[in-house]
C-alpha cells in the first residue's frame, strides 16, 4: 500500500486545534461576562428578602406572584416601576454601593431594601 503522508493530515489537525481553543476562549469569556442576578418575589403584600444583600453590578428583579399589581418605588435612585401585574417583573441593575429603600408605589405600607457593597 502507499504510506505517503495525506498532504492536508498535519494542517488539518493544526485548524482542528486551532478550532477547539478558540472555543474554550469563548467558553471562558461568556463565564467571565455572566454578571450577578438576584431575584426579589412580591407576595402577600410583602418583599422577600429584604434586606437583599448584592454586590455592585447586580441586576436585581423583582417578580409580582400576587394577584394584584404592585410596583416598585426608590426615591434615592429616583426609579419609578410600572404597576406590575401577576407574574410581571421588574428589573433594575445597582451600579453603586449604597442603602437603597424602596416601596411599593400602590401600597406605600409596602417597605422594602437593598444593600449594594462595592
Ligand atoms: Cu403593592
Amino acid at each position: 500500500m502507499n504510506e505517503m503522508l495525506e498532504p492536508g493530515g498535519n494542517a488539518r489537525r493544526l485548524l482542528l486545534r486551532r478550532a477547539l481553543a478558540a472555543g474554550i476562549i469563548v467558553a471562558i469569556g461568556s463565564h467571565k461576562a455572566k454578571a450577578a442576578e438576584a431575584q426579589i418575589v412580591v407576595d402577600n403584600f410583602t418583599f422577600s428578602p429584604t434586606p437583599l444583600n448584592v454586590k455592585v453590578g447586580t441586576t436585581v428583579t423583582w417578580v409580582n406572584h400576587d394577584d394584584i399589581p404592585h410596583s416598585i418605588v426608590c426615591p434615592t435612585l429616583k426609579v419609578k416601576s410600572h404597576p406590575m401585574d401577576t407574574d410581571e417583573s421588574f428589573t433594575y441593575t445597582f451600579d453603586q454601593a449604597g442603602t437603597y429603600d424602596y416601596i411599593c408605589g400602590l401600597h406605600p405600607h409596602m417597605h422594602g431594601q437593598v444593600v449594594v457593597a462595592a
